[in-house]
């Protein structure tokens, strides 16, 4: 009983306390309307804790939810053209030219319940102060993690501008 309580205590040291440093508001394209979500990024001594709450991502019909990859790309705006609306967030975030997936872009997918996912998970790839200005992109597919240079994860269904807070 008193671990416990020191351990109480001492939860100021434990990973999901603390205010985060930046947050992506997550918008789906125009397949998805009612796609919306947050990513908040939270600098730690050992890495960045990235906690991602998505709403409305697509229906799977036959099995209820999917994987959908899900990346910081190197660009800054969630625009793009016809083709692809959000082209202009570019490739995967990846200051050491390395093969996906081991671009610092690269994160674990969200898995959809019924269309919605929460995720909380920390990466030492890069640091708050990286990937500010940066996006966050939610694909279609799930990531194969293997097919360079993306992991064949598909279109691009929702996107947020990372914002320092
Ligand atoms: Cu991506
Ligand atoms: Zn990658």
């Amino acid at each position: 009983m008193k671990k416990i309580k020191s351990n109480i205590k001492n939860y100021k040291n434990m990973i999901g306390s603390g205010k985060a440093d930046a947050m992506a508001f997550i918008r789906g394209g125009a397949d998805n309307k009612n796609l919306f979500g947050t990513a908040s990024f939270t600098q730690k001594l050992n890495g960045v804790l990235v906690t991602t709450e998505v709403f409305n991502l697509p229906a799977d019909q036959q099995y209820g939810g999917a994987f959908h990859g899900y990346h910081i790309h190197t660009g800054s705006r969630c625009i793009g053209n016809e083709q692809d609306e959000f082209a202009d967030t570019g490739g995967h975030y990846n200051p050491k030219n390395y093969p996906h997936p081991y671009h610092a872009g690269d994160m674990p997918p969200l898995l959809s319940n019924n269309g919605y996912a929460y995720s909380s998970f920390l990466t030492n790839r890069f640091d708050v102060a990286d990937i500010i200005g940066r996006t966050v992109i939610i694909h279609a597919d799930a990531d194969d993690f293997t097919t360079q240079p993306s992991g064949n994860s598909g279109k691009k269904i929702a996107c947020g501008e990372i914002v320092k807070i």
